[in-house]
């Protein structure tokens, strides 16, 4: 027997949800040369190579720019996976991962 109490008013939650989406989120630096990062976003988000330098831009101009958008394992293992690309040349080129609202 549940010992659950409904109160008046108080919400209840659907038994089933969507998986909140998390945003891959790219980082502007000093350092890494922006022919390379157009690669790693080419190479590992399937980009255009139009769409890639409109995303490198942007964060290099206002310091951050959103990627896309996964299921938090995907978003996560693209952002470490992109993130190890610059590591491995040496570049501090980074790449986050939040949860949408
Ligand atoms: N700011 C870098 C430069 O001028 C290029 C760059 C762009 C680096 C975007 C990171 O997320 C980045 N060489």
């Amino acid at each position: 027997m549940s010992d659950t109490v409904l109160v008046p008013g108080t919400k209840i939650k659907p038994k089933v949800e969507r998986p909140r989406l998390h945003k891959v989120i790219l980082l502007n630096d000093d350092f890494t040369p922006r022919d390379f990062v157009v690669t790693v976003l080419k190479a590992e988000f399937g980009m255009t190579d139009d769409h890639a330098y409109q995303v490198m831009i942007t964060a290099h101009k206002k310091g951050a720019c959103v990627v896309a958008v996964f299921t938090r394992d995907v978003a996560e293992t693209k952002a470490t996976r992109a993130t190890e690309a610059g590591r491995a040349k040496g570049y501090p080129l980074m790449f986050t991962t939040e949860p949408e609202e």
